[in-house]
């Protein structure tokens, strides 16, 4: 698939998707949405990629669903094409996805960073939820998403209002995980990604699987799916390695694959 809404580059172990509509602060549209899934197939059939960075340019990560494209649709159009559906592709990714968000992240860029696995944003970020302006609410996981990440008041503060979230109280209430200055985003996401890449391919699948669980069930069910996988990492090379190599004081070569 030829690309014209995202630019795909890869940094050895890290697939780097960048979202690419400048005329239209990254608006994401149906052929956006087509071509980030097929990138993301890919990274994910591609052995050699360990993670993900998901990012847009300075001004904007995403400001929202590409309203044009929205308005004409009716009742009818958005109930049998399912729309949205595909737009959650990100959220069923089995290795990790870093968002680096600079500028704004509105609407479905909110909802679009909250999918990946950690959000790492630049001081300039934007946080926001204003579809209440368009006469309609969230759609893609924003009401749930956001209430999980940093509670009810917050999440009902900005779904209701519009009110946009800075990168220091995104960071304080726990949206994002670092705030960095903007030049230095995409390289620090980028480490963050190299970092997880050189860990066990497998053992960070199942963290990923398991912390997400956490979100889907209750907590006894939790530890337990939690002990499954644990133990079933002993079946891997990759933990005789790890562990035999702490026990000979040197760096360990993950190979599972
Ligand atoms: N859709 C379409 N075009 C957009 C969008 C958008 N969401 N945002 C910006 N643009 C376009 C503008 O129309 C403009 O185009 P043109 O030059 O042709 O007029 C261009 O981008 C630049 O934008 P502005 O001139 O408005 O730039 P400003 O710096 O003045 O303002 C803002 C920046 C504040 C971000 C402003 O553009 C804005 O408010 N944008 C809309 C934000 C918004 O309401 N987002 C929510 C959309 S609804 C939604 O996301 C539903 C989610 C559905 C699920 C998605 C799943 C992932």
């Amino acid at each position: 698939m030829a690309y014209e809404n995202i630019l795909v580059d890869q940094k050895g172990a890290v697939g780097i998707i960048t979202l690419n509509r400048p005329n239209a602060l990254n608006a994401l549209n149906g052929a956006l949405i087509e071509e980030l899934n097929d990138a993301l197939d890919r990274f994910e059939a591609d052995p050699e990629v360990g993670a993900m960075v998901l990012t847009g340019s300075q001004k904007a990560f995403a400001a929202g669903a590409d309203i044009k494209e929205m308005q004409p649709k009716h009742y009818m159009d958005v109930y049998f094409e399912d729309f949205i559906s595909r737009w959650e592709r990100i959220s069923r990714c089995r290795k990790p996805v870093v968002a680096a968000v600079a500028g704004y992240a509105l609407g479905g860029g909110c909802e679009l960073a909250m999918m990946c696995d950690i959000i790492l944003a630049a001081d300039t970020a934007k946080f926001g939820q204003p579809e209440i302006n368009l006469g309609t609410f969230p759609g893609s996981g924003g009401t749930q998403r956001l209430t999980r990440a940093v509670g009810k008041a917050k999440a009902m503060d900005m779904i209701l209002t519009a009110r946009m979230m800075d990168a220091a109280e995104a960071e304080r209430v726990g949206l994002v995980s670092r705030v960095f200055p903007a030049d230095e985003l995409l390289d620090e996401a980028v480490k963050t990604a190299e970092k997880i890449a050189e860990k066990s391919l497998p053992a960070v699948m199942m963290a990923k699987e398991s912390v997400n669980r956490a979100f889907e069930t209750t907590l006894a069910e939790g530890v337990r799916f939690e002990r499954r996988l644990f133990h079933s990492t002993f079946a891997l090379e990759d933990q005789k390695e790890g562990m035999a190599a702490f026990a000979e004081k040197r760096e360990p070569q993950f190979k599972d694959r």
